[in-house]
């Protein structure tokens, strides 16, 4: 169960930020963005989560995506070293908020080669999938397994997306989303390939329906998802559905996970 959330506010910056991968660029609406934003957060609220939002930084355009950061698995928090050099300062805060007002156990990575962005870690509850994107290298999925001994890492190729995550997530208990495309089925079919566990699959249409929040037995999902009507299994421990508009933010790239630290 989670209890607690860390976000960060939207800066005027973001609207400029030069890490979108959409081409053409769509600009943003800032204040939309920001009322999405309120909404997400207000989302997190409803599912029992009490919810630290940092102030806005001016300096890093992409600092509300703070998912990229840091990995936090059952108290112990590994600080990331994002891929983007842009983003590299954002990890400070995050720091300071796990260590003195969270307490959790904090672990460095001791790589300068590694790169690490949280996007590409899916953590299904038992163990840890590993994307290596443009974001995220060898020697930081490395320092993941280092980070985190008591669980089976396993790395997957990741083409034609940002991240993992951008292509699959959690959708419950031992069920992952992923979408129908070409790009986000060969990676799945990766993963399951390298996991030690089994999953059951949830098929969606949309390719950005795929990332999903799943936290406190609820499930949060973009609007335009279309869950398949014949898919019974596991549905039922699903205590509830929410579902989240975050459109303007998804314009730079951004998905429902990336927008929090759950902790
Ligand atoms: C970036 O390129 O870093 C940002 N524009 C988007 C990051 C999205 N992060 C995520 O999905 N975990």
């Amino acid at each position: 169960r989670y209890h607690y959330a860390i976000v960060s506010r939207i800066p005027n910056s973001f609207k400029d930020s030069s890490l979108k991968q959409k081409e053409p660029a769509k600009p943003i609406d800032l204040e939309k963005a920001r009322q999405q934003h309120e909404e997400y957060v207000e989302t997190l609220r409803k599912l029992g989560i009490d919810v630290l939002e940092l102030p806005l930084d001016e300096r890093h355009p992409d600092c509300v995506f703070v998912e990229d950061t840091a990995v936090v698995i059952n108290g112990t928090a590994l600080i990331c070293r994002p891929g983007a050099s842009s983003r590299l300062g954002e990890v400070a805060v995050i720091r300071q908020t796990l260590r003195k007002e969270l307490g959790l156990k904090i672990v460095e990575v001791d790589n300068d080669k590694a790169t690490i962005d949280g996007g590409d870690v899916l953590w299904t509850g038992k163990e840890i999938v590993v994307g290596l994107s443009g974001r995220t290298n060898q020697e930081g999925a490395q320092a993941i397994a280092k980070a985190f001994p008591e669980y089976a890492t396993c790395m997957v190729r990741v083409e034609g997306a940002l991240h993992l995550k951008s292509l699959m997530s959690m959708a419950g208990p031992e069920l992952i989303a992923v979408s129908r495309s070409p790009a986000a089925q060969k990676v799945l079919k990766r993963v399951q390939e390298q996991v030690t566990y089994s999953y059951m699959i949830l098929t969606v249409e949309e390719e950005e329906a795929a990332n999903m929040l799943y936290a406190n037995g609820m499930r949060v999902h973009l609007p335009d998802t279309t869950i398949p009507k014949s898919f019974p299994i596991l549905e039922h421990k699903i205590d509830n559905r929410m579902v989240c508009d975050i459109s303007e933010i998804g314009k730079a790239d951004g998905s429902l996970t990336c927008l929090s630290i759950l902790i």
